[in-house]
C-alpha cells in the first residue's frame, strides 16, 4: 500500500501547493514505489486502476463535466480521498481530470457481477440522470491509459414520457492481455433500469480477462479509423492539390520568363548594336517598370506588418516542427502531449519571430523597434489569451471540466514571460544587427507617384479576396478531416498527409501571391506589401466560412456553451492561419519583387 499512500500525499500536496505536485509525483512515486501504470506491466493479481474522467453530451465534445457531476457511486469505500492522476499541462488544458474510481480490479482476476453501491433516487438525482440520458451523455474511463467510453443510458425514443427513460446499471469490462500487459479493453453497458424517483438502483460491474496475441505496440491501432482516413477522397485531395500546384508554378514561371526577358536580352545584346532598339523596347513598356521608384517605399503601418511577419514565420516553423515531432513520436496516442509540445515549441520559436520582425523593421528604416518587438511578442498570444479567457469564463460559469484551473494559467503565463518574451527580445536584437541592412535594388523616389485608377479587378481588395481561393481549394478536404477528428471523437493520425498538405499550402500560397503582386504592379499600384499579405491571409477567411458551414451541416452541437467553444477555437485557428499564410505570401512576393527589379535599370 506504499503507492496508495504516496499518491494520497501527492494529492494532499496538490491541494495546498499545486507547484509541488509534479515534483511529488516524480520523486516520491518514482523512487519509493514506481507506479506500474507507467511501465504498463502488471503481475497476476496486481491492482489495475480504473480512472474516471468526464461526462458530457455526446454531440458537444467540449461541454464536459466531472464524472461525479452525475450522482454515480462515489469512491468512498476505503475512507480515503480518491487519487487524482496528474498527466501534465497539456492534459489539464484539454480539460481532463482523472480520478481513481477505487473499483476493485486486479490483473487477470475475474470479477463476477459485483455491487458497487446502491443509489436511492430522489426527485433531484432522478432529474439529473434523466436530463443526462435525454441529452445522450457519455462518459470516459481509462484503464492503463486506454480510454473506454459508455453511454449513461440507452437513447430514449422521441415523445416517450419520463417513465420510459432508462439508465444502465451494469458495466461489463472485457479485457485482453498479452503476458503481463493490457492490450484491449471493451466496456459493455447492460441491465437498464427506469429512472423514477424513489427507486433504488444497484450499480454493478464485472470483469472478464482473456489472452490475446496482439503485441503491446499495436494496441492503439483499434482507435484509429482506417476506413475514414484512408478513404479514396483523401488521396483524391492530394491529387487535386498537386494539380493546382503544377498549374500555379507554371504560371509563375511564365511570368518570371516574361518579366526577365529584357534582362536576358540585355546580356546577349551587350556587345551588339541593337542596344538602342532594346532601350526603345524597354522605354515603351508600361506597367511594373514604371513604379520602380516607389515599389520599395516602406509600407504603411510598418510596426504592425513587422510584428505579423515575425509571428507568421514563427507559426509556420512551429506548425512544421509540430507535424514532424508528431510523426516521429506518434504523440497522438498520449493524452495532452501535443498541447504541451505546442506550448513549449511556441515559446522556443519566439526567437525566430523576433529575428524576422526586427530585421524587417530595421531594413525599412523603422525607429520604434521596442514597440515593434513588444507587438511581435504579444500580438498573437494576447489574441488567443483573450479568446481563451472568454471561453474559460463561460466554462467556469457552467462548472465544466473544460475550465482551466488557475494554476495552469499561471504556468502558461510564466512560460511566456520567462522563455518566449526574452527569446523574442534576443531575436529582435540579433535580427537588427545581422539582418537589418537594406538591400533594395532600386532607390525610393522622394515624392510618391500618384496611382492611376484601373479596372475593378485590379484593385487591392479584390486581389486580396481572390488570393485565398486557390490555397483554400488545395487544403479544404484536409480541413474536413481535421475538423471531423477534432469535433467527432476521431483520433487524427495521418500526419504524413498533413505534412504534404502543409507544404502544398505554402507553395500554392506563395505562387498565388506572386501572381497577384504581378497584376497589381502592372496596374502601376505599388502598395503591394499589405496586398500580398492580405491576399494570402484571406485563405483563413474561407476556412472560417467553411467552418460556419460545417457547424450547421455536419455537427449536431447545441447550446450556448458548445457554440462559443466551437467558434472560439475556430477563430483562434483562423487567426493563426491568417498570420501564417500572410507572412508566407508576403515573403514570396518580396523575393519576387526584388528579383524582377534587379533585372532593370532603375534611376
Ligand atoms: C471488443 O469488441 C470488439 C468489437 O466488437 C471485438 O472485436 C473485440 O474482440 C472485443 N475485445 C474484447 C477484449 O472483448
Ligand atoms: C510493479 O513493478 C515493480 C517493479 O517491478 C515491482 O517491484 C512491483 O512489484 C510492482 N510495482 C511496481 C511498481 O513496479
Amino acid at each position: 500500500m506504499n503507492r496508495r499512500r504516496c499518491v494520497k500525499a501527492a494529492y494532499a500536496m496538490r491541494r495546498h501547493r499545486p507547484g509541488c505536485l509534479l515534483l511529488a509525483c516524480a520523486v516520491i512515486c518514482a523512487t519509493v514505489a514506481a507506479a506500474n501504470e507507467s511501465n504498463h506491466k502488471y503481475r497476476v493479481g496486481e491492482e489495475v486502476r480504473l480512472w474516471v474522467n468526464k461526462v458530457g453530451p455526446y454531440n458537444n465534445p467540449q461541454e464536459t463535466y466531472n464524472y461525479y457531476y452525475l450522482p454515480f457511486c462515489q469512491p468512498s469505500g476505503r475512507g480515503e480521498k480518491p487519487a487524482h492522476k496528474w498527466g501534465g499541462l497539456g492534459e489539464v488544458l484539454q480539460g481532463n481530470e482523472l480520478i481513481d474510481s477505487q473499483l476493485d480490479l486486479k490483473f487477470r482476476t475475474e470479477v463476477p457481477k459485483r455491487k458497487i453501491c446502491t443509489v436511492k433516487l430522489d426527485e433531484g438525482t432522478a432529474a439529473v440522470f434523466r436530463k443526462a440520458v435525454k441529452k445522450h451523455y457519455w462518459y470516459e474511463l481509462f484503464i492503463d491509459d486506454l480510454p473506454v467510453w459508455g453511454f449513461v443510458g440507452p437513447p430514449p425514443e422521441e415523445a416517450k414520457d419520463d417513465k420510459q427513460i432508462y439508465i444502465y446499471a451494469h458495466k461489463s469490462f472485457d479485457i485482453n492481455y498479452n503476458e503481463h500487459r493490457i492490450i484491449e479493453v471493451n466496456l459493455t453497458s447492460e441491465d437498464f433500469k427506469p429512472i423514477v424517483p424513489g427507486a433504488e438502483i444497484e450499480f454493478t460491474y464485472s470483469v472478464r480477462w482473456a489472452p490475446t496475441a496482439t503485441p503491446f505496440a499495436r494496441r492503439f491501432e483499434r482507435y484509429l479509423d482506417y476506413k475514414f482516413f484512408g478513404h479514396q477522397i483523401h488521396w483524391f485531395s492530394i491529387f487535386n492539390s498537386s494539380m493546382i500546384l503544377i498549374f500555379l508554378t507554371g504560371l509563375v514561371a511564365m511570368i518570371l520568363m516574361r518579366t526577365l526577358r529584357a534582362d536576358y536580352a540585355r546580356y546577349t545584346a551587350r556587345d551588339e548594336d541593337d542596344l538602342e532598339a532594346l532601350e526603345r523596347d524597354v522605354g515603351e513598356e508600361s506597367g511594373w517598370k514604371l513604379v520602380h521608384g516607389d515599389v520599395f517605399r516602406p509600407p504603411r503601418r510598418l510596426e504592425l506588418l513587422s510584428a505579423l511577419l515575425g509571428t507568421g514565420v514563427q507559426l509556420a516553423l512551429l506548425a512544421l516542427s509540430l507535424i514532424l515531432i508528431t510523426i516521429a513520436g506518434t504523440l497522438f496516442t498520449e493524452r495532452g502531449t501535443i498541447v504541451t509540445v505546442f506550448i513549449v515549441s511556441y515559446a522556443l520559436t519566439s526567437f525566430v519571430a523576433g529575428y524576422v520582425s526586427g530585421g524587417f523593421y530595421a531594413r525599412n528604416d523603422g525607429k520604434n523597434w521596442i514597440g515593434t518587438m513588444l507587438a511581435t511578442a504579444t500580438l498573437f498570444p494576447m489574441a488567443c489569451f483573450g479568446i481563451a479567457a472568454a471561453l474559460n469564463t463561460i466554462a467556469i460559469a457552467y462548472h465544466s471540466l473544460a475550465a482551466v484551473p488557475f494554476g495552469s494559467i499561471v504556468v502558461v503565463l510564466l512560460i511566456w514571460m520567462f522563455i518566449s518574451f526574452p527569446l523574442c527580445l534576443l531575436g529582435t536584437v540579433v535580427g537588427r544587427n545581422y539582418n537589418g541592412v537594406p538591400d533594395n535594388p532600386c532607390r525610393v523616389k522622394r515624392i510618391p507617384s500618384p496611382i492611376p485608377t484601373k479596372q475593378w479587378y485590379l484593385r487591392p481588395p479584390v486581389i486580396a479576396l481572390t488570393g485565398g481561393l486557390l490555397p483554400f481549394g488545395s487544403i479544404f478536404i484536409e480541413t474536413y478531416f481535421i475538423f471531423t477528428s477534432f469535433w467527432n471523437y476521431k483520433v487524427y493520425y495521418v500526419y504524413g498527409f498533413m505534412l504534404l498538405v502543409f507544404l502544398i499550402l505554402i507553395v500554392v500560397t506563395s505562387c498565388v501571391t506572386i501572381v497577384g503582386t504581378y497584376f497589381l504592379l502592372n496596374a502601376e499600384n505599388y502598395h503591394w506589401q499589405w496586398t500580398s499579405f492580405a491576399s494570402a491571409a484571406s485563405t483563413a477567411l474561407y476556412v472560417f466560412i467553411y467552418a460556419v458551414q460545417y457547424f450547421f451541416m455536419k455537427t449536431n452541437m447545441t447550446g450556448f456553451f458548445q457554440t462559443c467553444f466551437y467558434f472560439g477555437y475556430t477563430l483562434m485557428l483562423c487567426l493563426g492561419l491568417a498570420i501564417l499564410c500572410g507572412a508566407i505570401g508576403y515573403l514570396a512576393s518580396a523575393a519576387f519583387v526584388r528579383r524582377i527589379y534587379r533585372s532593370i535599370k532603375c534611376d
